[in-house]
């Protein structure tokens, strides 16, 4: 009896992801295959998220709010430009001290464990009234500490990424990466088929960086340019809050969904006309970031696990995503947008197209 109610008890923790030896790794194999390395080297990425904060007695009691990990409460980035002014949203759990200053510590990279390896700090300046901070000039990633007297804290449970401006691509190309013209480029529109403002840049070191508790910045670059680094990508956070909160909404039917495959995410415009004449659309939302091609891959075999029980691996898997996603758009009508099922073609297997484009489609 005993040993039985210890393994119910061992089930409910690999269930709830705690299990992190019995895990799969998280990495894609086509992620993997792309750094040439074994898939698993962000075996154990869960970030302990052990930061300063309320622990640390010399520390100020400052946190994010949970607003800024989106709906889902899973986003760990926020993305703003270069010099920006940044509204920071603070919970002070103390009197906010009359003079706060902040420094922006640069992130490097993330190690296999997840782990960042911070860098250099920058000056401090004066946190604004309001908790208004400048955005650095440099793009990059970078964790906020704060100070009062003697006392700081830094803030690691979000990473500011500052994205590289749109404007430095040239002649389709930033900084040797190609990425080709946006259909839109020359429309001066400003709806959700503008051009994007910016690019994350992507770098051998922070692939590995959590955009969210599930995704990381590797898994949504384009399949291409496999040599060439640094890299570029758009990634709407909306997205990864709709990815977290499909995933929950699952879970709590009773569909276990530790993981999900982002067999595509963002495509650059080059890339996208490149399967113009294999149906990929002109306006692909996979160009604006706010799109991925995704199944629940608990096992880790990189093809669509059998969600419904029945036995098989198809379409009506991927139906049971559907219909979280649904759930998800009636309660959070913001997150709005496309919905498509594909079956299996001998060189994947059955996935959905989850995107964010403001507007319901499906197909
Ligand atoms: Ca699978
Ligand atoms: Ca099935």
């Amino acid at each position: 009896m005993a040993s039985r109610v210890s393994s119910i008890v061992l089930i409910g923790v690999v269930a709830l992801g705690w299990g992190v030896p019995a895990q799969m790794p998280r990495a894609s194999a086509a992620e993997a295959a792309l750094a040439g390395s074994p898939a698993g080297e962000e075996e154990g990425g869960r970030s302990t998220m052990a930061s300063a904060l309320g622990a640390d007695p010399a520390g100020l009691d400052v946190a994010y709010r949970r607003e800024a990990h989106g709906k889902s409460g899973l986003v760990r980035v926020r993305q703003v430009l270069p010099g920006s002014q940044v509204s920071l949203p603070l919970d002070w759990r103390e009197p906010r001290p009359a003079q706060v200053s902040y420094r922006w510590v640069a992130v490097r990279g993330v190690n296999g464990a997840g782990q960042a390896e911070l860098g250099a700090k920058s000056a401090p300046r004066a946190l604004a009234a309001g908790d208004v901070a400048t955005a650095p000039d440099e793009p990059g990633v970078y964790r906020l500490e704060l100070s009062a007297g003697n006392r700081s804290t830094r803030l690691d449970e979000l990473d500011v990424v500052v994205q590289i401006p749109f404007r430095y691509k040239e002649n389709g190309y930033l900084k040797g990466y190609l990425i080709g013209t946006y259909p839109t480029e020359r429309q001066n529109r400003d709806d959700r088929y503008a051009p994007p403002e910016g690019f994350i840049e992507v770098t051998q070191e922070n692939r590995s960086l959590r955009l969210s508790e599930h995704f990381t910045l590797g898994e949504f670059l384009t399949k291409n340019q496999q040599n060439v680094w640094p890299k570029y990508v758009v990634v709407d956070t909306l997205l990864l809050d709709k990815l977290e909160l499909v995933m929950q909404e699952l879970n709590a039917r009773g569909i276990r969904a530790d993981r999900m495959v982002v067999m595509s995410g963002y495509r650059t415009p080059q890339y996208n006309r490149q399967g113009l004449n294999q149906g990929r659309a002109s306006l692909s939302r996979h160009q604006f970031g706010d799109a991925a091609d995704v199944w629940v891959d608990n096992d880790g075999d990189w093809y669509m696990d059998d969600l419904n029980g029945d036995g098989r691996r198809d379409t009506k898997d991927a139906r049971v995503i559907l219909e979280a996603v649904e759930a998800v758009e009636r309660r959070h009508p913001e997150l709005v947008g496309g919905a498509g099922i594909y079956r299996d073609n001998g060189v994947h297997g059955p996935f959905i197209h989850i995107d964010v484009r403001g507007k319901r489609a499906r197909w």
